[in-house]
Order: C-alpha cells, then structure tokens, then sequence
C-alpha cells in the first residue's frame, strides 16, 4: 500500500496497516493548553503545534468545529484521530510514553489519586475560571452575570487554598513529578492574571519556581510565546 500523504512511517502487522502521523497539539497561547505542551516536551516525542486564536473566536469558527465540536483547546490529533478533553489527552500522552513517568501507571493508588486530583481541576477549578471570564455562558440574565463571576472568584480562591495544603513537594503527587504539575501552571498563571495575591501560596510558589527550572517547561513556554 502507498504511504498516505504527510504520514511519516508506516509499519505492517500481519494484514494491519498501522500508519503512524506525527502528533499534532492545537493550543492557545496562556490557556490550559501548556499543560498538554510540557506533558509532550516531556515525553521527548517529536509533535506539532496549531495555534488557535482565543480573542478572535477562531474556535467557534467552521473550521475548528470541524475538529472538536466543542470548540475547546487543547486537541491533540493523534495517528489522524483527534482526542480532546485535557485529561484524556495527558492521559494518552503518559501511556504511550512510559519511560517518562508522567503519571503513576505502577501504583494504581497514586494514579487514581492524580486523576482525582484531575478531575477536580477539570471539573471545578477550571469551571470557576470559564464562571469569571466566560460568565455569559452560565446565564442569559444579564443582573445575575456579576454574582456568577463573583461565585466563580471565591471557588477558584477556595480552591487555591486547597492546592496550597495538600502541596506535598517537590511536585503537586510528592516525590514524582507529573503531568499534574504542568496542569497546575494553568491554574498559576490565572491566578496572576486574576491579581490573586500567589505569595499566599509559599509551597505552591515552590513547585512553580522548580517547574519553571525544567528544560522541557522552559521549551513548552517559549514554543507558546513564539506562537502568541
Ligand atoms: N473540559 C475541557 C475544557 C477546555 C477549555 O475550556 N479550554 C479553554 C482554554 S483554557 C477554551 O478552549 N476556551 C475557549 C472558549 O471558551 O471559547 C478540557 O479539560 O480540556
């Protein structure tokens, strides 16, 4: 069978053709998308970025909802199938690069803490920050939009404090660093944006100065500002 254009390596199992694309990550410069960045940069796999213009509403646009319908960034294209959702996607990324133990895959209770952990990133704490900057889509009553971003402001701050205490150090799992880290820049950098006061979170402050220092971190950043 020929090659199919722009796939790189093509591999025969009995009567399977498993084609192999090199990954492809849509992200969004200062979104939650640096997270699925350094879990690849961690990896050490080779990938492609597509930048998606948040401010221009690229991602409500025709050709974006061609890829995921929701219209939400991260999407990693993966050997031509696209997997969204940020959890699915660091997920995919830890199991198919073992070696660079992004995730606890040999402690089924570690691993089922990170993804509890995950989950209520996903699930609360990035709620509460779509609650304060994408207050319209919680309600189409314009007199109860202030007390949703107000509601979502005091989550994120409550939320905060959780992280803080149950920081273990060095990284947010212990000992082990992961791709909750990188998930966690997400959560550091909003609360800057946000003008939340980060020197109330002294052993948060410390993960994020030792994630700054890691070399794949430091390509993620710089691979997201040049496409800014
Ligand atoms: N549940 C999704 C949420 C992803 C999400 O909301 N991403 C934001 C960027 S951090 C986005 O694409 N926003 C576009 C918009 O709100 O229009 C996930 O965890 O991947």
């Amino acid at each position: 069978l020929p090659a199919p254009l722009g796939r790189v390596t093509v591999e025969h199992q009995q009567d399977v053709v498993m084609t192999i694309m090199p990954l492809k990550l849509y992200i969004a410069p200062g979104s939650c998308s640096i997270a699925a960045q350094i879990a690849l940069e961690e990896s050490g796999t080779e990938f492609h970025v597509s930048r998606v213009l948040l401010s221009d509403g690229e991602q409500n646009g025709i050709n974006f909802r061609a890829i995921n319908p929701h219209g939400r960034i991260p999407v990693l294209v993966a050997d031509g199938q696209v997997v969204t959702e940020l959890i699915a996607i660091l997920s995919y990324i830890a199991m198919c690069y073992p070696n660079a133990e992004l995730l606890p895959l040999d402690q089924p209770l570690q691993l089922a803490k990170a993804y509890s952990r995950m989950s209520w990133y996903a699930s609360t704490l990035h709620v509460a920050v779509a609650q304060i900057w994408r207050t319209a889509r919680y309600s189409d009553d314009e007199a109860a939009l202030a007390s949703i971003r107000l509601k979502g402001r005091e989550t994120l701050e409550r939320g905060f404090d959780e992280i803080e205490a149950a920081m273990i150090g060095p990284w947010v799992g212990g000992d082990r660093f992961s791709v909750l880290d990188g998930y966690t820049l997400a959560f550091w950098r909003w609360g800057q944006r946000l003008e939340i006061d980060m020197n109330r979170y002294p052993r948060w402050a410390a993960q994020h100065q030792a994630l700054m220092a890691r070399p794949a971190v430091i390509r993620a950043l710089s691979t997201e500002s040049a496409a800014s």
